[in-house]
Parts: structure tokens; sequence; C-alpha cells
């Protein structure tokens, strides 16, 4: 039994199918709020972590690398850097008070956290203005002692003071009630450092040689010539058009205005020691990469997409510290709206070259591994472009909202 979410407003096991989509608990009025903090346990209080500040990033930075999610075997950890943090935790329109930390009284060490942002979730028909819950974290040495409910309650509370009851949030954990379920598939780029460090193997029928050969991706991207460069703040308006037509087609997605499109794709950029370009020091300096594809005539911009980079703490490799990976972010395509697109091949072979040209890109980087989850219109093209299942599957949960399973986010209904 679930202890705490069994007293949650999340469909529990055993529910009926909802018949009606709808909140599970009505919103409260603002009378009916709680004001106050919840309590924690004596030796700890509530701090705000102020990720403007740069000592007070680090220290979250400092938390989250050492105790934040690990894959099962705990050979590697995420390690989301400080500028990475920055730009999930800051969108339009944040809360700095949705940034919760809880310090030890005496010492104010940081030792958990639970980070909210605002959204615009919609979930098949309903748009709901809600939050997105992320970066929960309870130092190794305090696990088990329940800390996660209250810090669960605190976010829902400062949530509901602002007037908002949905949240989305994900987890490896299967907890009450997935509304869908995504596998990791990964696409290896740098063959030798992921054998090495344990990240994949050479399967029995073939050598190491011939994997990196099968594996080679091109030098230069493919659509060039059509008109391939990366995203600029003049595309914004165009790219925001295209985002919303195309994420209409799913059953669930997020709704960005002009100025998250600005955020989400084109900031997050640190600035690099020496202002130079070189791919490392751009690897290590920005978060998103972005390219568009503009018509070399009409000037229009047909297609999009990103990836994010977020590397992981290799644990326990004497060879390497850091596995680089890119992770595939949002994409959009006008060849979505051609009549048949999705039936005669014509979508799968344009996301084909699309993501084909984000793999390049990213091994020009020096990526090692390039990640992406059964979303969107993803299973059209991750087998043909050489990306293989993960053991891992990510959870989609939205806090107090009815709803029956996506089964997938493949506007298709694929399953993952
Ligand atoms: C989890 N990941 O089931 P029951 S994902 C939600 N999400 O409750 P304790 C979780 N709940 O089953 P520990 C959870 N993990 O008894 C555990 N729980 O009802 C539940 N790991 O609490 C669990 N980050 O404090 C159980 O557990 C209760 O000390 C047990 O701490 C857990 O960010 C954790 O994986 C995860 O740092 C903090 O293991 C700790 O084990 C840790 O005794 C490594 O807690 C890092 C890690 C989680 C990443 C994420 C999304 C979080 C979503 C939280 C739910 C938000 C709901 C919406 C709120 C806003 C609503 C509005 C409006
Ligand atoms: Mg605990």
């Amino acid at each position: 039994g679930h202890k705490f979410w069994g007293t949650q407003p999340v469909p529990q096991a055993g529910d009926d199918a909802p018949t009606i989509d709808g909140p599970i608990e009505p919103s409260k009025s603002t009378s009916e709020v709680r004001q106050e903090s919840y309590p924690l346990p004596n030796q700890f209080e509530w701090g705000a972590v102020d990720v403007s500040d740069d000592a007070q990033l680090r220290e979250l930075y400092e938390l989250l690398s050492g105790h934040y999610v690990e894959d099962d075997e705990a050979e590697f950890r995420f390690q989301y850097s400080a500028e990475f943090l920055r730009w999930a935790l800051q969108p339009p329109g944040y809360h700095k008070d949705w940034h919760i930390g809880v310090r030890v009284a005496s010492n104010k060490k940081l030792v958990a956290f639970i980070a909210a942002v605002p959204i615009t979730l919609r979930v098949r028909e309903n748009v709901l203005n809600s939050s997105e819950v992320n970066f929960l974290c309870v130092h190794k040495k305090l696990r088990s002692k329940r800390l996660t409910p209250v810090l669960i309650k605190e976010v829902t509370r400062r949530c509901n003071v602002k007037g908002i009851f949905q949240a989305l949030y994900t987890a490896g954990l299967v907890l009450p009630t997935p509304v869908a379920t995504c596998r990791y598939y990964h696409r290896c780029l740098n063959i030798s450092k992921l054998v090495n460090v344990n990240f994949t193997h050479v399967p029995s029928n073939m050598t190491l040689a011939r994997m990196i050969r099968l594996n080679k991706v091109a030098e230069r991207p493919k659509l060039l010539a059509q008109g391939f460069r990366e995203m600029e703040d003049k595309d914004v308006p165009q790219v925001t058009n295209l985002y919303r037509r195309f994420q209409d087609r799913f059953g669930m997605s997020l709704e960005f205005s002009e100025e998250e499109v600005r955020h989400n794709f084109l900031s997050g950029k640190g600035v690099g020691p020496d202002g130079k370009d070189s791919w490392k020091r751009r690897r290590e300096n920005q978060v998103v990469w972005t390219y568009v594809i503009e018509n070399p005539n009409t000037h229009k911009i047909t297609d999009f997409w990103s990836f994010y980079s977020l590397p992981s703490t290799i644990m326990n490799s004497p060879a390497h510290n850091v596995l680089n990976a890119a992770y595939l972010y949002f994409y959009g395509t006008e060849v979505a709206f051609k009549p048949d697109a999705e039936k005669d091949g014509t979508l799968r072979k344009r996301l084909e070259e699309l993501v084909g040209d984000a793999l390049i890109v990213a091994n020009e980087a020096k990526f090692d591994v390039f990640n992406a989850l059964t979303l969107m219109d993803n299973v059209e093209f991750l087998s043909d472009l050489r990306f293989g299942a993960g053991n891992g599957l990510l959870n989609f949960y939205i806090y107090n909202w009815r709803t029956s399973p996506l089964a997938g986010m493949n506007p298709l209904d694929g399953v993952p």
C-alpha cells in the first residue's frame, strides 16, 4: 500500500475507468488554502534556494550531482549543470518560492529540494494552468524518513496559494497512477567510450571495429542545402506557430507562448571561458541546441528540432568521469500536415532526415550518446536511425486530474 499516495488526489489502483475528464477534487478557494508551511522534523527548516544567486545555485548543483537520480545498477547519475538548472527553474512566470529547499537548522546545509514551475498543460481537449514538479531530491543520509511526503505537500500548498491545483511530473518509479509510460532509447555515438564505461557492450556476433563502422554518422548535416541553420530570435513567431500545430496532434502537450519558445529553445547559454566557439566549449556551456530549416526561396521555417545537454557522472570507471549525453527535445515539421503524410511514410522519412541531422550535430560536438523517449512521433524513426531500447522507463503523472491513459503520446496511439 501507499501510505502517502493513497491519501492524494491521484487515480488509485482499482478505480473505474473515468467516463469524463476532470479534477479529482475541486479547487480550493483562497480562504481554504493553508497559509503556513508544513512542519519539518526539528533539526530541519525550510530554506529558499535562489538560483539567480551563483552561490545558492552551486549548493543546488552539489546536492543534485551527489544525490539525484541514478540508473538501477548505480553506474550513472544525472549531473545537471548549473546553467541547466537555471534554465529549467526560471522559465517565464516562474515563482521564486516554488524553488523549495530543506536546510539543516544549525548550519543551513542544503539537504533536500523540490521545485515547481508554471506550465500550460493540454490533456486531450482540456487546457490546464498547472505546474511541473521536478528535481525532488533527499540527501542519501536522510532517506526513508518520510521527508518526501512533506516536500510534496509543501510544494502542493505553494501551488494552491497561487491558484494552481493540477501538476505534471515524471518518475522512473511506478506510483499511482501513470497517464503514460515511455521507454528510453539510446543512439550510441562514441562507441569505444560507451563500451569502455559499460554503457553498452559489443554483441557476440560483432567486433568493436564493425560496431564503430555501423554506427558512423556523416560529418555534415544533410539538410544544409535545404536551408539548415541554428535557430535565431527572429524565428520565434514562426517556430511558435509550427510548434503549436505540431503538438496539437498529440493527446497531451505543453502549450508555449512566444516568450516560452524563446526561453525553451534559445536560452540557457553560458558564456564560454574565452568566448571562442569550439565544440567542447559549446557542449559544456550550452544547454539547449535548436536548429531550423528555412526555405531559401520563401524564407518560411518548414521544420525545427532541438536537443538538450544533460551529462551523467560515471561512477565506477577508471578511465572516464562524465558521460556526455544529448536528449532529443521538441521538433516540428510542415510535412506532418500534408494529406496522408502519416500513412504514406513521408512524415517518417522527413523525421529521419531531421533527427539524422541532429545526430550529426551532436556527434560533431562530441556527445557520447543521443537519447530519446517513445513519445511524440519518435517511434517512427528510432530503429531506422539505430537507436536501441534501454532498460529505463519514464512514467508521466498528472496530479488531481482524471483522464484515461494515453497509450504513448503518439497521435497514432502506438504502444511504447
Ligand atoms: C518520487 N520520485 O512512494 P508511499 S522524480 C513521488 N515521486 O510514498 P521517503 C515518491 N513520490 O508510497 P526517500 C518518489 N519517490 O508510502 C518516493 N516517493 O505513499 C514516495 N532519490 O518517502 C514513496 N528523485 O522520504 C513513498 O522516501 C514516500 O527517502 C517515501 O525519498 C525519495 O523529481 C526520493 O529519484 C525520491 O532523492 C526523494 O529517494 C529519494 O526514499 C531521492 O521516506 C534520488 O515517497 C533522486 C530521485 C526523484 C525524481 C521527480 C518528480 C517528483 C514528483 C513528486 C510528486 C509531485 C506531485 C504534484 C505536486 C504539486 C501538485 C499541485 C498543484
Ligand atoms: Mg526521507
